[in-house]
């Protein structure tokens, strides 16, 4: 009988503590100051990257009096985590950071939790883009750098690689061994083997390796997916004295005992990657959203380094520096690619007024569509020295070599709204636009979804921007992506119109003059072409948005009338007010702040189910 009441005695104070912290927390911190609680979930604290995020995530929030912090980890278990998000969630949060488990697909938790409160998702992509932010390293990339620091190492000679690949679960993984794979490829003599070590920790790492001691004797390289295993793999081949015929590359390059730049300067790994955790930049990121500041990205892809010997030191003085005074004007010289659409006029409205609100100095040049051109004005503000050169390249390929003038001129360059192809990673400091990928994607999504096929083919005419850019390459790419899902659906013609209104009337035109009318759908790379066309469909007397259903990108505010007027089915935003997030970028660049690889602009689609309400709110 005792034991049962002091039982139920224990119970009760649980109860009551339980009680308490979910309502003390609830009431005494909301009154003491604290505007905004944070919820962080992470899915477990035993990988050290995990615990460096969590550790960087508290350490920039201390810096805030009016911001609270409520961490919770799930032990590797998704629906723990699911718990965990759920009880933060009663807690009365105001915004979810949540680094997702690997073992389950958290989107639609997340994105049911989006519809409430803003959500910032780190370093674990998910599918989809049902939440506020996305920040997390590019690890194709981490990959492609492993890879050429082992090339590196080989001297571009034969030789046996051993990659030892994470939890094979991992988008982590998958994405960091196809990036290793682009690059050893074309090395045909390095003979590449994968070792999958299943909890990546040191210890796996180092009992497997020390079973493997008869292969071990052919391996010349091993890229480890992480620093743990990397010095796992260091003390087994220690032990079978190969420590010196072995050269091992890392990843991660935390500094701390024994952490990846201290292995390279023990001299125990060759280099490692940084793989950087993104937890500063998210409670910064935090912080705009709930102060519902402008220019918030909606992916922020983090730049990772190779850290060898010969630059580790600098790396960990460039780790700890102290941000610089940012000097009173900033010169800037910016190469726009030209005035051929509405877009494009918004694009450079957003970058003039920014310019003037963040009082930066600003040499513009307005190519008008040729590269030539560009180079020209590249060069020009390389003689003036600017403090940062941004252009917005009207093609992707041919920008080596000035790029390469304005690296040796110590003129960073940043890309705005275009990309470029480059071989070398580092002529470009970072790159702030729209995914055009996605923007093809989902304008071939909406046609599946609103323009069923039913058993009959549907012939698709597509109008692309102008040839070679980037928008284009990424648009035409991404449509085809999901239409190869789809095959009652066929593009039956293709054809450039260079992003202008006369260019898509042309194409029309084209096309009546070689066949009879017979398309079910228009696919346009952007709205000026779209209007452009619909201008000629009615010239012969084909309804547009009616016979013919039109599909175009940008989202400008012709695209809402017509959408209003029936002529035009959906617009896929490509948001060209880069302005705010540029100028902010530069202003951190100027300040010393490592600059992210990719910053990515928030976009939606638009249909006529919207465009009314849509017109009376658009800004461009
Ligand atoms: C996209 C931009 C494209 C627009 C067009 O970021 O480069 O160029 O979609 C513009 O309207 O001409």
């Amino acid at each position: 009988m005792r034991k049962k009441s002091a039982a139920l005695v224990i119970l009760i104070i649980i109860i009551l503590l339980l009680g308490w912290s979910i309502y003390g927390y609830g009431v005494s911190d909301h009154e003491s100051g604290v505007q905004y609680v944070i919820g962080v979930s992470q899915a477990n604290m035993r990988e050290t990257w995990r615990i460096e995020l969590i550790n960087q995530i508290v350490e920039e929030a201390e810096k805030y009096e009016n911001i609270r912090i409520i961490t919770t980890d799930a032990t590797s278990d998704a629906d723990k985590q699911a718990q965990d998000v759920k009880r933060l969630r009663e807690f009365g949060i105001d915004l979810l950071i949540i680094s997702p488990s690997d073992t389950s697909d958290m989107t639609q938790m997340i994105s049911d939790v989006y519809h409430e409160i803003p959500v910032i998702v780190m370093d674990r992509a998910i599918e989809g883009f049902d939440y506020s932010l996305f920040i997390g390293p590019d690890n194709a990339l981490i990959g492609r750098q492993a890879a050429k620091s082992i090339v590196e190492l080989l001297k571009g000679e034969k030789g046996e690689v051993l990659e030892l690949y994470g939890d094979k679960m991992s988008r982590q993984s998958q994405e960091r061994s196809k990036g290793f794979e682009t690059i050893m490829v074309d090395y045909p003599e390095i003979r590449k083997q994968v070792f999958h070590i299943e909890n990546a920790t040191r210890d796996q790492a180092y009992d497997s390796l020390c079973l493997m001691k008869e292969e071990l004797q052919k391996v010349d390289a091993i890229f480890a997916y992480n620093d743990y295993m990397a010095l796992g793999a260091y003390e087994a081949l220690k032990e079978m004295g190969l420590e010196n015929k072995v050269k091992i590359v890392g990843s991660d390059g935390y500094a701390g005992k024994n952490e990846g730049i201290d292995l390279v300067k023990q001299g125990k790994i060759e280099a490692t990657i940084s793989c950087p955790t993104g937890g500063r930049e998210a409670v910064q990121y935090a912080l705009n959203i709930l102060n519902e500041e402008s220019g918030v990205p909606k992916q922020v892809i983090l730049r990772s380094h190779t850290i060898a010997k010969e630059n580790a030191d600098d790396y960990l003085a460039e780790l700890n520096k102290e941000y610089k005074d940012i000097k009173e004007t900033i010169t800037v010289g910016y190469s726009q690619v030209g005035q051929e659409s509405k877009w494009r006029l918004a694009n450079t409205q957003s970058i003039l007024a920014a310019a003037k609100e963040f009082n930066v100095e600003l040499l513009f040049d307005d190519a008008d569509q040729s590269q030539e051109r560009q180079i020209a004005a590249v060069r020009e503000f390389i003689e003036k020295q600017v403090d940062v050169i941004v252009i917005s390249p009207v093609v992707e390929k041919g920008w080596d070599e000035v790029l390469r003038e304005a690296k040796e001129a110590g003129i960073p360059v940043v890309l705005s709204d275009r990309k470029i192809e480059s071989s070398e990673d580092d002529l470009v400091t970072t790159y702030i636009g729209a995914d055009f990928l996605e923007e093809g994607r989902r304008a071939m999504r909406w046609i599946v979804k609103n323009v069923p096929a039913d058993q009959e083919q549907k012939k698709i005419l597509e109008i692309q921007g102008n040839e070679e850019a980037s928008p284009t390459e990424g648009r035409k790419t991404g449509f085809r992506d999901i239409l190869e899902e789809n095959p009652l659906y066929q593009i039956v013609y293709s054809a450039y119109g260079d992003y202008t209104y006369e260019g898509g009337r042309s194409v029309i035109e084209r096309y009546l003059k070689e066949h009879d009318w017979d398309i079910d759908i228009i696919f346009c790379h952007n709205d000026d072409m779209a209007l452009g066309a619909i201008e000629e469909l009615e010239r012969f007397g084909i309804e547009p948005g009616v016979n013919v259903k039109i599909v175009s990108v940008d989202a400008t505010m012709e695209a809402f009338k017509a959408m209003a007027a029936g002529k035009l089915n959906c617009s896929v935003e490509c948001n060209p007010l880069l302005g705010p997030p540029l100028m902010k970028a530069i202003k951190d660049l100027m300040s010393g702040k490592e600059m992210p690889l990719r910053i990515i602009t928030e976009e939606k689609v638009y249909d006529q189910t919207t465009a009314e309400d849509e017109i009376r709110v658009r800004k461009y």
